[in-house]
C-alpha cells in the first residue's frame, strides 16, 4: 500500500497544472512506494488559487508560501513560480526540511544555484528539477542508445528551441502571463527559458560542456512594463545561439529564439557518432530517427522508430504497442522517477547539484554574448 506524500504546490500557472496532472495519475500507471496527495496550493490571489484548488482536488489553499512551509502535513513543496522566487522559497523550504521539486531552471545564475545545491545537501532533503523532457520516451531512448556506445565516438551535437509568441512589439512585459520577458524576474531570455531544456538534456546525452562561444539579440528593445504601465528597456535575449565543445571532444551547435515565425515550441536535437546518428523533433515525440552506418549497404537508411513498444522506456506502463503518449506524460514519468528515488534512496536527476551545472552553461552563455570572446565552464 503506497504511503502518501503531502505535496505542497506553489504557483498555478501553465507548470502548476502540468506538475498536478503528473500527480494525479502516476498511481494509476506506476506501481510506487508513495502517493502523492494534493494537499495545499499556494499563491498570492485568493480567488484564483482556490479557482485551481478547486479543479485540481487541492485540499486546501494559502496565499503565503512561508506558512505552505511552516504547515506540518506539508512533506514535499513544488515551485512553480517565476525564476526569481526559486531560490528564497527553496532555501527556507530545505531548511524546514521539506523535500523540494523546483521548476526549470533551477535559478537566475549560478551562484544562486550552488547555495541552493549546498542548501538541500545540508538539509538532506530530496530534491529535482523538471527538466521533463528527458523523460519523453523516445529522449531517454536516445540516451541510452549514446550510453550503450552504439552510436561509437561522438562528433557533434546539435540542438534548437524555436517559438515565435512574442514578435510583437506591442506584446507587454512582465506582469502574471508574461514574467518570461521580464528580466527581473526570469533572469535572462531564451537562454534561460528554452535552451536550459536543450542544455540539461545534452548535458545527460552527451557528457559535460568545455568551452562556448555564444551571440545574443535583443530584438525588441522596449516593451510596456504591465505592473507599471511605462515603456522600459528590455533587459532579456531574445535569440541566443551558440557554439561549444564538449568535454569528449564532439563539437556543439545550439539555437532558440522567439523570432522564429511559424515555429511554436521545435525543439529538435542531433547526435551524431561515427557509426550512427539519432535525432529527435518534438513535434513527433513519439518518434526517434535512427540511421547505423553498419547496416547492409543497400538497405542503409534513416530508419522512424515508433517508441511504443513494451520495451521502450516507460512504455511498458501505458498502452499497448503502437498507441502513443504525450508532453504530459513526461511529467507522469518525472514524478515516477522521484518517488521511486525516495524508495530505492538513489535520487532522480536532475537534482539541483546535476541542475547546477547547466545554470553554469547559461552564466558562461550570457558572459560570451557580452564579452565577444570564448569563455570555458566552470568546473
Ligand atoms: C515557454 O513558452 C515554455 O513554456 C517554457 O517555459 C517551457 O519550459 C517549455 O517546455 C515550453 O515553452
Amino acid at each position: 500500500m503506497a504511503k502518501p506524500l503531502n505535496i505542497g504546490m506553489i504557483g498555478y500557472g501553465f507548470m502548476g497544472r502540468a506538475h498536478s496532472n503528473g500527480y494525479h495519475r502516476v498511481n494509476d500507471f506506476f506501481d510506487l512506494p508513495y502517493r502523492p496527495v494534493l494537499k495545499a496550493a499556494c499563491a498570492r490571489d485568493k480567488d484564483k488559487v482556490k479557482a485551481f484548488a478547486d479543479t485540481w482536488g487541492y485540499e486546501s489553499t494559502e496565499t503565503d508560501w512561508r506558512k505552505l512551509i511552516e504547515r506540518k502535513d506539508i512533506d514535499a513543496i513544488d515551485i512553480c513560480t517565476p525564476n526569481n522566487t526559486h531560490y528564497e522559497i527553496a532555501l527556507a523550504a530545505a531548511a524546514a526540511g521539506k523535500m523540494i521539486l523546483c521548476e526549470k531552471p533551477l535559478s537566475m545564475n549560478a551562484p544562486e544555484g550552488l547555495k541552493m545545491a549546498e542548501a538541500v545537501e545540508k538539509a538532506k532533503v530530496p530534491n529535482m528539477v523538471w527538466y521533463n523532457y528527458r523523460r519523453v520516451p523516445a529522449v531517454t531512448m536516445a540516451k541510452n542508445l549514446v550510453a550503450e556506445g552504439r552510436l561509437g565516438k561522438i562528433f557533434h551535437y546539435r540542438a534548437n528551441f524555436l517559438q515565435d509568441w512574442t514578435i510583437s512589439a506591442d506584446l507587454p512585459q512582465g506582469g502574471a502571463a508574461l514574467w518570461r520577458l521580464d528580466v527581473n524576474a526570469a533572469g535572462s531570455g531564451v537562454s534561460g527559458d528554452l535552451l536550459a531544456h536543450c542544455i540539461d538534456t545534452a548535458l545527460w546525452i552527451n557528457g559535460g560542456i568545455h568551452n562556448l562561444s555564444a551571440m545574443t539579440e535583443t530584438f525588441v528593445k522596449e516593451r510596456k512594463h504591465q505592473l507599471t504601465g511605462k515603456m522600459e528597456k528590455v533587459g532579456i535575449d531574445d535569440a541566443c545561439t551558440f557554439m561549444c565543445r564538449f568535454d569528449n571532444g564532439s563539437l556543439g551547435l545550439f539555437e532558440s529564439t522567439r523570432y522564429a515565425r511559424g515555429h511554436k515550441a521545435l525543439y529538435t536535437f542531433e547526435v551524431n557518432g561515427e557509426q550512427a546518428s539519432v535525432k529527435w523533433d518534438l513535434h513527433d515525440l513519439h518518434r526517434l530517427q535512427y540511421f547505423d552506418h553498419r547496416d547492409e549497404g543497400q538497405l542503409r537508411g534513416w530508419r522512424s522508430i515508433h517508441v511504443t513498444d513494451s520495451d521502450h522506456p516507460y512504455m511498458g506502463k501505458w498502452w499497448v504497442p503502437g498507441l502513443q503518449i504525450g508532453y504530459e506524460h513526461s511529467f507522469v514519468h518525472q514524478v515516477a522517477d522521484f518517488i521511486e528515488g525516495l524508495g530505492t534512496g538513489k535520487p532522480a536527476q536532475p537534482d539541483f547539484r546535476n541542475a547546477y551545472e547547466t545554470q553554469l552553461v547559461l552564466d558562461a552563455i550570457l558572459d560570451s554574448a557580452k564579452s565577444g570572446q570564448w569563455v570555458d565552464i566552470a568546473k
